[in-house]
């Protein structure tokens, strides 16, 4: 029977106890992966002990993602290769570096003759299915079903691209996409296989549309600031100084910060329109978001002249990191209802829940949003993995491990071994609690965008160790190097001081040494 850890994923009525199925016959497992966008590690409460850097929040907007680690593994050192969208999804289908699998940058599409661990799973007998954000500019490859949305998808009432054609739907996009997932599951496959589904949330990507549900969630107070909030990047070289991913300078009114007036002048916030018309919104959905938001709004523009520099950029941080939090919770409610499927159809116990985000995210820290960088808010994945037949709950690791290893883990899974080309590792014995005396002792990175690109970072790749993070901003040729122990924050790059001479030296070995073990031909593409 299923341990689970506190309480069942509902209190809408009993288990189903009876009918228990004979797990020893039910292999292979069935797999869920849960890739949502842009979903940071500092907004899980399962996290929040875990990271020494970053927002520190004083609740867990994330209970069902959380039971997920109660119940699992938790990995705390899981990075992605390129901290950006399609990239970090095209690496989790092959497997491979985005030097490999030729998606660098958003702007490239996936080449469909690559091979992907879905095709290999479709191919071994499963049935596969891929419902929510696809993103990679193709059809999707692999799959039985899919139902995607277009491109990014609006906040409410998608569009979703399916093998016969559009369909149409009604609803916050975090619902609907759990709607699709759970009609998938009960209605659409067959039970004579078994199955992987990947289910991909659009939340939190920008700009943070809550749903009905959420729109009111924390109007009662403040939440906490990151240290770093106001911090001037005194101690980052030039890269840092020329972004474009300031909440003070970068956000919108409108758009990001659901102002339909700039505070300034009074006119109309231009965001405003793109606001309603992007995400699709019904004359009713308009006027109950903007409902929501008036009396915040309606303080703003009375006192915002009177207001400090300091003090409009609280505001604005407060904005968004609500309204971040509003959209992950809509998500973890669809996580949870997923769960709860599960657990009534005794799937539980067989199925392999595979929660991670397609990269970080900064919230606020550095006085920052968004991703792309090494440093740890946007490099580091959030990683966790439930499986009730296969590992044991509450379990931990710490080995430095990549959404590289993803595609290969899943294979393992599934019985399968990992093609020749895929350069990740199958995390299978860390699952089982097992330790490796060989895993890498280094991770690589390289982020690749423009220009011209958005949010201005420039190109970049490195290193982290367990320790350490290397990084060389080549179009400056900077580079900057963190001391992780002494400066989880990463204020302060110690490069060329005297008293790194020698880490550095070896860091830069380690680097070269990956970069050729990867076959990076050209690094500063
Ligand atoms: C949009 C957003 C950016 C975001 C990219 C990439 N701008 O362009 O802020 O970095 O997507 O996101 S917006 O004005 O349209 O909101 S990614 O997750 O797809 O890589
Ligand atoms: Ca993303």
């Amino acid at each position: 029977n299923t341990q689970l850890a506190g309480q069942p994923y509902t209190d809408e009525g009993p288990r189903m106890n009876e009918q228990r199925v004979d797990v020893e016959n039910q292999q292979p497992p069935n797999i869920i992966v849960m890739y949502s966008d842009d979903h940071t590690a500092q907004s899980i409460g399962a996290y929040r002990e875990a990271l020494d850097y970053g927002l520190k929040l004083n609740h867990s907007p994330t209970p069902h993602i959380d039971r997920l680690a109660e119940g699992g593994l938790r990995f705390d050192n899981a990075f992605v290769t390129n901290s950006i969208c399609k990239p970090s999804r095209a690496v989790l289908l092959t497997g491979q570096h985005s030097h490999k699998n030729g998606v660098l940058t958003n702007g490239e599409s996936i080449d469909v003759d690559l091979e992907t661990f879905p095709q290999l799973l479709q191919q071994a007998d499963y049935q596969t299915a891929m419902i929510g954000k696809w993103h990679l500019g193709t059809e999707p490859q692999g799959f039985d079903y899919y139902e995607v949305l277009h491109g990014q998808g609006p906040y409410y009432n998608p569009t979703m691209r399916t093998p016969s054609g559009d369909i149409d739907r009604e609803g916050h996009t975090s619902e609907v996409v759990t709607n699709s997932a759970l009609r998938w599951l009960r209605d659409q496959r067959s039970r004579e296989k078994p199955f992987m589904l990947v289910y991909n949330h659009k939340a939190p990507h920008r700009n943070w549309l809550p749903g009905p549900k959420h729109l009111h969630d924390y109007s009662d107070r403040d939440l906490p600031e990151p240290t770093t909030l106001f911090y001037d990047y005194s101690g980052l070289t030039k890269a840092a100084h020329e972004q474009d991913m300031e909440i003070a300078t970068t956000m919108s009114w409108g758009w990001d910060l659901k102002v339909p007036r700039n505070p300034e002048t009074g006119e109309p916030a231009p965001g405003w329109e793109r606001l309603v018309k992007r995400n699709r919104l019904t004359d009713e959905q308009r006027k109950q978001i903007k409902k929501a938001y008036a009396e915040e709004n309606n303080y703003l523009y009375e006192h915002y002249e009177e207001m400090t520099e300091k003090e409009r950029l609280q505001w604005r941080y407060q904005r968004y990191v609500k309204d971040y939090l509003r959209v992950i919770r809509g998500l973890d409610d669809g996580v949870g209802r997923v769960m709860t499927y599960l657990e009534r159809e005794n799937l539980l116990d067989n199925t392999v829940v595979i929660y991670a985000g397609d990269q970080g995210f900064f919230m606020g820290e550095n006085g920052w949003f968004d991703k792309r960088w090494i440093y740890e808010e946007s490099m580091r994945m959030p990683l966790i993995v439930h499986w009730p037949e296969g590992i044991a709950p509450g379990m931990v690791n710490k080995e430095l491990v990549q959404n590289l290893d993803l595609a290969p883990t899943i294979l393992d899974l599934a019985g399968l071994a990992t093609p020749d080309q895929m350069q990740g590792r199958s995390l299978m014995p860390f699952l089982k609690g097992e330790s490796l005396s060989d895993w890498r002792d280094a991770v690589y990175y390289h982020y690749y965008e423009g220009p011209p690109r958005v949010h201005k970072v420039a190109r970049h790749y490195g290193i982290r160790t367990n320790r350490y993070t290397l990084a060389h901003f080549y179009e400056n040729d900077e580079w900057e190097l963190f001391d992780l122990e002494e400066d989880p924050e990463q204020l302060r790059s110690v490069y060329d001081d005297a008293d790194y001479a020698e880490v550095q030296e070896e860091l830069k070995q380690k680097l070269r040494e990956l970069q050729e073990k990867y076959e990076v031909e050209n690094p500063e593409r």
